[in-house]
């Protein structure tokens, strides 16, 4: 289907001679957290509906939206366009959270990159899954939904049938979304994130669009405003709104110098490529969240006992979502939000402290605060806010957050082997593996807003958690999948994404590794002697291995543990080792300058 009355001419400036290689898709929940409660409460269905957070409706269903409720309106303002309008609380964002997980689960399936943003988008990039199909017969296909606008030209690097092949695979997460879960979507299709997200909501609800490289200039053009741009946030577009330039199109027509003018020249240039719909942001998978944390905003709260219950309410909110996480906290962080009744102003300020791990314990892959540990944590919450408040002055505040900011290095944590093994990254080398799981805002800022009157998790990094995975079986499998001869010979080409463990293994790792740690620990008295210690193993790993099969270093429960294939590709690397590629100073650099490295995994550890 053409869309007509959109500008739809290919766009002057387009070059021909560059690729498009790559086909992303977005993909968008219909009116999110209304659908989870429809889907809890079917006879929402046929009403209009709000969800309600505070005295703001965060969204509605479409059923509302004909009555003219738009997200985050005043309640009074929604019952006046919908006297009729059911509101319901959508304050604990429990199932929207367990949903927004199955969603990014189901999305795995299809083995390529998913990064999760916010809580009902994911990007896909299934460039290399188009490349396979490509291969098989792809005569004479269609594009499922709409196609922003029918070819002008024929791009010679072939992306149109490309993103064709794409259009078909986001037609397909959309039907199996749909049908394993009950939510309906949209998706928008393209070769780079930024129009992939910009033409998705073009028909809403429960629909896609595709768009080709050459009309992403002339589509950017018709976005009323620079705002709409994914990274452009409040600040630049004040800026850019200051020098007169408003709408995408005024940010296309202005010549690079001028905006040199008011940004850094890499500013500039990025500026300039994205109102002309250019970007090369990578789809980063998305892994664990940095931190998990919860905010409640008020109009104001004075007295410390107020204070107190506000924290122990976040508090017990908070230890169930560290429950459902599966990892053990070890930093904590109190955020306020200080009122000056002076100058009308507000401001953040925020304090944290290490915790101890011994607060929690651990049983099967749940994380629980021990007895006492709850009040424990209420005395240390209590201690960081008196260091924020000067108690003998009034206070007055408008917002309290509480975040778990660390966790403990345990198999299941974020940087761990764990989150290379369960996602399918690719890594340069099992030698050198670098964190690829960044849950943090890439250079472009997808980020949702979030309404401040609400009580919301921390949405920077906390709605980016996929669901914890519950043990299965406690046999290894370790699957290797399109290995040369030649890939195994060399252990620096494997892709830790062919290896996949299931939970409970990853869980019977963690706990060998725990033990042997524990083992190793208790000869141990003083940080100096731990590194002098640590020292020795190093040593080890450079003279080479003193056992008969693997180097002293090594924790031979946690090797033992392994598949044969994995152990066995390990000692080719260790025999390899031995003769070059471990040399003695690379070796000790390990600890420093890798951190995540295969071999350190196997090095008890304080
Ligand atoms: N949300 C929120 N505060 C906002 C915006 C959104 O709490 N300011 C929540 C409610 C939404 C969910 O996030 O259901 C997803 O946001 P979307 O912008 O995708 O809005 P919807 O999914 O509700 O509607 P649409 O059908 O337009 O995507
Ligand atoms: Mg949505
Ligand atoms: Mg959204």
């Amino acid at each position: 289907m053409d869309d007509r009355n959109m500008d739809t001419s290919s766009s002057p400036s387009f070059d021909v001679s560059h690729d498009h290689p790559k086909s992303i898709i977005h993909i968008d929940i219909d009116c999110f957290y209304a659908q989870v409660e429809m889907l809890k409460n079917p006879e929402l269905r046929s009403q209009p509906l709000g969800i309600q957070q505070k005295n703001i409706v965060v969204t509605s269903n479409y059923e509302a939206r004909k009555f003219g409720v738009t997200k985050c309106m005043l309640v009074t303002d929604a019952l006046k366009v919908c006297p009729n309008l059911k509101l319901v609380n959508g304050e604990d964002l429990h199932d929207y959270r367990a949903a927004s997980n199955k969603i990014f689960l189901l999305l795995q399936s299809w083995k390529c990159p998913v990064e999760k943003l916010g809580m009902d988008e994911n990007f896909i990039d299934v460039t290399n899954l188009v490349q396979e199909k490509l291969k098989t017969n792809m005569d004479n296909i269609t594009i499922p939904g709409h196609l922003y606008s029918e070819p002008s030209i024929d791009c010679p690097c072939g992306c149109h049938i490309r993103l064709k092949i794409a259009s078909q695979i986001a037609n397909e997460m959309r039907k199996r979304i749909y049908d394993d879960l009950g939510l309906t979507t949209c998706a928008g299709i393209s070769h780079n994130k930024l129009l992939a997200k910009l033409i998705c909501p073009l028909h809403k609800p429960n629909d896609q669009t595709t768009i080709y490289p050459e009309h992403g200039s002339s589509f950017m053009s018709t976005l009323p405003s620079v705002r709409t741009i994914p990274s452009i946030g409040t600040k630049t577009t004040e800026a850019l709104i200051s020098h007169k330039i408003i709408s995408v199109r005024d940010l296309q027509e202005v010549p690079l110098d001028v905006i040199k003018e008011y940004f850094s020249s890499d500013m500039a240039v990025r500026l300039k490529n994205l109102s002309m719909g250019e970007d090369n942001t990578p789809v980063r998978q998305s892994g664990r969240p940095q931190s998990i944390g919860l905010e409640d905003s008020f109009k104001t709260v004075s007295v410390k006992s107020e204070v107190e219950e506000k924290f122990t309410a976040l508090l017990q909110r908070l230890l169930i979502l560290v429950g459902e996480d599966g990892r053990i906290p070890v930093s904590l962080r109190v955020t306020l939000r200080k009122k000056d009744v002076k100058r009308l102003s507000s401001h953040r300020e925020s304090r944290q402290c290490q915790i101890s791990s011994s607060l929690f314990t651990i049983n099967s892959g749940s994380v629980s605060v021990t007895e006492g540990g709850q009040q424990k944590l209420m005395s240390i919450i209590m201690r960081l806010f008196n260091k924020l408040i000067d108690l003998t002055k009034p206070f007055h505040l408008t917002l309290v957050g509480l975040a778990f900011t660390k966790f403990q290095e345990r198999m299941t944590g974020r940087g761990s082997i764990v989150n290379y093994l369960m996602n399918d990254l690719s890594v340069q080398s099992v030698l050198n593996i670098t964190n690829d799981c960044d849950t943090s805002a890439s250079s472009m800022d997808y980020s949702a807003a979030s309404p401040s009157s609400s009580t919301t998790t921390d949405l920077s990094d906390a709605e980016v958690e996929p669901s914890p995975k519950k043990p299965k079986k406690v046999t290894w499998i370790a699957k290797r999948r399109c290995l040369s001869r030649e890939d195994v010979a060399s252990p620096s080409k494997l892709k830790v994404g062919e290896l996949r463990l299931n939970s409970r293994e990853l869980e019977k790792v963690s706990e060998l590794r725990l033990n042997s740690r524990d083992k190793s620990l208790t000869p141990r008295a003083s940080p100096a002697r731990d590194m002098s210690e640590t020292s020795d193993n190093l040593r080890d790993i450079a003279e080479g291995g003193v056992c008969d099969d693997c180097p002293s270093y090594v924790d031979k429960d946690v090797f033992n543990a392994l598949p044969e294939e994995m152990k066995n590709e390990l000692k080719a690397m260790w025999k390899n080792s031995s003769n070059s590629e471990m040399p003695r100073a690379s070796t000790r650099n390990m600890n420093k300058s890798k951190p995540n490295t295969l071999l350190k995994y196997f090095v008890p550890q304080k």
